[in-house]
């Protein structure tokens, strides 16, 4: 999962990006880039980092001109080195630069193609670099010297037509304009907004609202899954229909977890998605478990608060915040000959005593994925004197790999995978496990927008909507990221597989 954000405006964009990047910084935090145009040359800096850390004032100073995009990066895939950092550049045809959110499900062929007709050389991992040359390619096809709308409506259907998978993407061509555009589906997300100026129209294209509401845009809609939205170096915007087939199939997980909760996605509040989540696990609770003794609701913070409070609100039950996360995470420094350690969730994560204390607590989660940090967090309410510890997960069990741009696990790393609610619930060391049904999810969402019948529900259902998702690919991904993945996780392999081994030994 990535962030990205294009601005063409009427005085320099370079603050308005960075700001809006900020904005966008929960999207990403492994790398960020600006790329900005002035007189016919692009103006670049992306670097592995925070927004923060990546752009300093001499940076800033030469990010010159009155349009740009710019770019936060989550590693989905490959490796987390600066050359990955986007946006991504290619010379030929105009001088084009891209950002890319999102997966495609076909960049080994897309590649190959490149490599073997079309004479493109792709120096990265990154699938926005396959992107980009595809599109850069179908530019190029057209043989024009100058182009329009027109053209760059035409070189974003050939895009469709050959990329399959997730992709909401910016990109700026040299001396033409900002064009951004979303995937047949609509897996990721994109909307745009603009705003009057005494000199004109000026126009923003972001992953989320909350970037257009926080530069001072006005929401003027959701980008369609297919449509392309083309703004002139002149400030005109054109928005066009590109793709034929596809469908309307926004990525659920935004709701459950990435998407900031003041965003609207495709219609759809978050925040009251979230709300109605909680009430959905809270109408469950009362449909199977009437006599619950549950004293106390309490959010593992900060996604979950508002699930939690309504699940709380709904039961009539306390909602207490009983754990602390702290806002300033140390930095882990690399000393030679030690390997890369993730920080415990103790060091993020503080309980409050007096909240737990010989209580019945109900610890309530957006989601379950590996099952570390909740195997972690019952252990630390427990400690805190917890009589009962119930845990209840806003979303369903998540059993398959997730291909669509989001950093989830393989398979095998998922602890719902191939495990039924009584044995993750033993895993974890819960009293008692409460899932969110998949069709309340869905509907939690949906009831935001009735024209949105499907969702991107893979990671749950393990149904993958471009149909072209085979075991074969899925293998694939699954080896590609398990390396990573066993660096990323570092010291938090070894203190679970003692927890769960404790846990399954007590369980007899
Ligand atoms: C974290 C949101 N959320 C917490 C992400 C943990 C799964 N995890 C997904 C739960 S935050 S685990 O609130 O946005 O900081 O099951 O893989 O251990």
């Amino acid at each position: 999962m990535c962030g990205i954000i294009g601005i063409v405006a009427r005085s320099a964009v370079n603050q308005m990006l960075y700001d809006g990047l900020t904005v966008l910084q929960h999207r990403g935090q492994d790398a960020a880039g600006i790329a900005t145009y002035e007189d016919g040359r692009l103006y670049l800096r992306k670097s592995n980092g925070l927004v923060r850390d990546v752009f300093h004032t001499r940076h800033m100073l030469n990010l010159r001109g009155r349009m740009g995009i710019g770019h936060v990066r989550y590693p989905t895939a490959g490796v987390s080195s600066n050359a990955e950092a986007q946006p991504f550049y290619v010379n030929s045809p105009y001088g084009i630069t891209l950002a890319h959110n999102g997966n495609l499900t076909n960049s080994a062929k897309l590649k190959q193609e490149l490599y073997e007709d079309e004479l493109r050389h792709i120096n990265t991992e990154s699938d926005s670099e396959v992107l980009l040359n595809v599109f850069a390619h179908e530019l190029q096809r057209l043989g024009k010297l100058r182009i329009d709308a027109e053209d760059v409506f035409a070189a974003v259907a050939r895009v469709h037509e050959r990329c399959k998978g997730a992709y909401a993407v910016v990109a700026l061509i040299t001396g033409v304009g900002v064009v951004a555009f979303r995937d047949p589906f609509g897996i990721r997300p994109i909307v745009y907004g603009g705003r009057e100026t005494p000199d004109g129209m000026e126009y923003a294209v972001a992953s989320e609202s909350v970037a257009i509401d926080a530069l001072g845009f006005e929401l003027i809609d959701d980008i369609a899954p297919g449509e392309a939205v083309f703004i002139s170096k002149q400030g005109t915007l054109e928005r066009r229909q590109c793709a034929s087939g596809g469908g309307y199939a926004p990525c659920i997980f935004e709701h459950v977890y990435f998407a900031r909760p003041d965003s609207i996605i495709d219609g759809i509040s978050v925040h009251k998605a979230r709300m109605r989540m909680g009430e959905a696990l809270a109408e469950k609770i009362m449909r199977e478990w009437q006599d619950h003794d549950i004293d106390v609701v309490i959010p593992i913070p900060d996604t979950a608060r508002t699930a939690a409070l309504e699940l709380a609100h709904t039961l009539d039950v306390k909602y207490r915040e009983g754990f602390i996360k702290n806002r300033y995470i140390p930095r882990t420094f690399i000393m030679p000959g030690q390997a890369l350690r993730r920080k415990s969730v103790r060091q993020k994560l503080n309980a409050i005593g007096l909240e737990f204390e010989g209580k019945n607590v109900l610890l309530v989660d957006d989601s379950i994925v590996r099952g570390t940090t909740s195997g972690q967090i019952i252990e630390m309410a427990r400690e805190a004197g917890a009589a009962k510890v119930y845990f209840a997960s806003a979303a369903p069990p998540v059993r398959y790999p997730n291909v669509y741009g989001i950093d989830m696990p393989t398979s095998e790393e998922l602890i719902a995978y191939n495990r039924d609610e009584a044995e993750i619930c033993r895993l974890i060391g819960a009293d008692r496990l409460i899932y969110q049904d998949l069709d309340a999810l869905v509907d939690a969402a949906r009831r935001g927008n009735s024209d949105i019948h499907d969702f991107e529900q893979s990671c749950f259902s393990g149904e993958y909507v471009t149909g072209d998702v085979s075991a074969v690919y899925l293998d694939h991904v699954s080896r590609a990221r398990s390396d990573e993945a066993k660096e990323k996780r570092g010291g938090d392999e070894d203190s679970l597989r003692d927890l769960y081994a404790a846990n399954s030994a007590a369980d007899g």
